[in-house]
Order: structure tokens, then C-alpha cells, then sequence
């Protein structure tokens, strides 16, 4: 189902105006879609002459480094705050939440989100059975990121932003989650991305945000030599020379999107913790990817999905994976998008 914009605006307006302030969060480990999305909806609230805060662990050293050089030129501009540090919360406070649905997803600590009263969701991800309970939920797995919604109300709030770089940034957020503005780009995504390329953005500046460091570009692409590829044009990509090493969810969210362009299902796997696995997969839309990570307990949508599992086990679970992929298995059709 798409997101119904008439009514999204409308309650963000009594929300927003019966607030004392604005709390925005997003998801653990934010990546650009999460950041740019609530530097969006910070800039609605503002507009609107209430505080905004966006609860972001801007101390954790693993942050994404894209997110980490947007933090450095935002921080002074916009109230970013710590769980730690977070404004008192009472029954007018609103919360906001982008990017994400589900509690355990959220960078929020448990006591505050005991305390939530009123809260709005913008997400395109499928609903999670412990979504933060609110009747104001807009997700639609149909929307390609949750930047594009947040584009599509500043054009109808008709917000002006702090400076271009912030068109850029909200850009940069879709880019992210479209890989590029290739998958699950609808004509809704060219809409806004039409609007910001109005108000400034640019393209080549976005592309830009996104050329890594030599070294993690080494890291990425030396994993993708790893790729073993599988019936069903398929691909797993795994570092067995060292299965040890420990990658960012980022790096295997790279790796995979560089494969996805030679087979159906790309799924990029490596340790993110010294007992935790994460599988970042990719589809071209044949085959589904959510439902192929949900038989490994993780979750997604059909082009993009994703699996965080508790083993000090890679290889036995690269061979549980590769056994769906074997020549001689059918089970790999099984996520074959119904058409
Ligand atoms: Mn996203």
C-alpha cells in the first residue's frame, strides 16, 4: 500500500503543533537514509517553531563513514543528541521516527520508549511484530527509502533547508537505498529527486558522497572476489581466506549491491562481532530476498534484505546458505517472486 501523503501532512501538523518538542530517531547504526530522512523532518519541525533533537550515537566509532561526514558538518547546526542526553520527556513530547518500525531496531534506550505517548512512524520497511505502538504508523514497502517520503513533504510543506548541501544529503538518501537510483525507483523517487536536482541538488556532488576511501574500496572489492556463484545465477560472497575478519554491515551491503549486477540473488556474509554473522542480500526482483532472509531469521523486502545471526560458525552457516543454492536443489525457487 502507498503512503497517503494528504493524511501523513495533516498529522504531522496537529502532532507537531500540540508538541512541546520533537524527538527524531532512526534506527541503530544509521546509514544515510536514516540521517537524511531526520535531517528532513528536523527542518519541517523547526519551520514550525518548535525544538527538535535526533537521538544518534554520534560517539560510536563504527558509525558508517558516509553518516559520520555528514554528523561533522551538521552538528553544529541541529540539536544532535545521545540517549544520554536526551530533553526531559512528558506527555507533549512528540517522537517521530524514521527510517525504522520495530523497538529493538530503534536507537532509543528502553525507559524512553516506555515513555512514549505520541509517535509518528515514516518507514519503508514491513512492519515489525514489536513496531513502537502508535495509531500514526506510515509504512509502505512500495517506497524506496525513507528519504523519498521525507522529500515529498518538505516539497508540500514547502520547506526551504538551511543550506544545498542538505538537498544533497536527503539525495544521498535515496541514491543509498536505490543503489543508485536503480532499484525500486518508481515514478513517485524520479518526482522527488526532480524536486531536490530544483532546489539545488547535484548529482555528481551525491556520487561523490559515496566514492569511499582506497582502502575500504579495497576491503569491498577484494570481498567480492570472494564470490562463488551458484545455480540460479546466484552468488554468495564470503571471505574465506580470513572468515575471521570482522566487516561493517555497510562493506557487505557494498559488496552485495556490486554483485547483484552479474546474477538474480547476491548475498554478501561476514562477521560484524566477534559471535555475530550478517548476511546483507540483494535481488534483482526475481527472486525474493526478504523471504530467503526470513528463512534464516533476518527480513527485508524482495530486493533487499538482510540477516543478523548469533554463530561463531561462518563456515558451517556459508554451507547451510550455499546448500540452497546447490545445482541439484529446487529449494531456491521456492523464493522465486510470485508474479
Ligand atoms: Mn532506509
Amino acid at each position: 500500500m502507498k503512503i497517503d501523503y494528504k493524511k501523513l501532512k495533516e498529522c504531522l501538523e496537529n502532532e507537531i503543533n500540540s508538541s512541546n518538542k520533537v524527538i527524531i530517531c532512526t534506527h541503530k547504526n544509521p546509514d544515510l537514509d536514516a540521517i537524511a530522512s531526520a535531517i528532513g523532518l528536523y527542518s519541517i519541525v523547526e519551520t514550525m517553531g518548535k525544538d527538535a533533537y535526533i537521538v544518534i550515537d554520534y560517539e560510536d566509532l563504527n558509525l558508517d563513514v558516509m553518516v559520520r561526514r555528514v554528523l561533522e558538518d551538521i552538528f553544529i547546526k541541529f540539536n544532535i543528541c545521545t540517549n544520554n542526553e536526551l530533553p526531559p520527556i512528558d506527555d507533549k513530547t512528540l517522537f517521530l521516527i524514521t527510517d525504522v518500525n520495530g523497538q529493538n531496531r530503534i536507537y532509543l534506550s528502553t525507559q524512553a520508549i516506555n515513555m512514549i505517548k505520541n509517535a509518528i512512524i515514516i518507514d519503508h520497511h514491513a512492519k515489525n511484530i514489536d513496531c513502537i505502538k502508535t495509531p500514526n504508523t506510515f509504512i509502505s514497502e512500495e517506497l524506496s527509502s525513507a528519504s523519498e517520503a521525507i522529500g515529498k513533504l518538505l516539497y508540500m510543506f514547502n520547506i526551504k533547508l538551511k543550506d544545498k548541501d542538505l538537498y544533497n544529503y536527503i539525495l544521498a538518501g535515496i541514491a543509498l537505498d536505490t543503489n543508485f537510483l536503480t532499484r525500486k525507483v518508481n515514478p513517485a523517487t524520479i518526482s522527488v529527486e526532480n524536486y531536490l536536482l530544483k532546489k539545488g541538488a547535484n548529482l555528481n556532488f551525491v556520487k561523490g558522497m559515496f566514492n569511499v576511501s582506497f582502502q575500504e574500496d579495497r576491503i569491498i572489492q577484494n570481498l567480492v572476489d570472494f564470490s562463488s556463484f551458484y545455480s540460479l545465477r546466484s552468488a554468495i560472497i564470503m571471505n574465506r581466506a580470513n572468515p575471521n575478519y570482522n566487516y561493517l554491515i555497510s562493506q557487505l551491503a557494498q559488496a552485495a549491491d556490486y554483485v547483484i549486477q552479474f546474477v538474480d540473488v547476491a548475498m554478501a556474509m561476514g562477521f560484524i562481532s566477534c559471535d555475530e554473522v550478517y548476511i546483507s542480500a540483494r535481488s534483482n526482483g526475481l527472486i525474493n530476498a526478504g523471504a530467503l532472509m526470513s528463512k534464516l531469521g533476518g527480513g527485508g523486502n524482495i530486493e533487499s534484505a538482510g540477516a543478523n545471526i548469533k554463530t561463531t560458525d561462518i563456515m558451517g552457516l556459508y554451507d547451510e546458505v550455499s546448500n540452497l543454492f546447490k545445482p541439484d536443489s529446487t529449494t531456491c525457487y521456492k523464493y522465486l517472486k510470485k508474479p
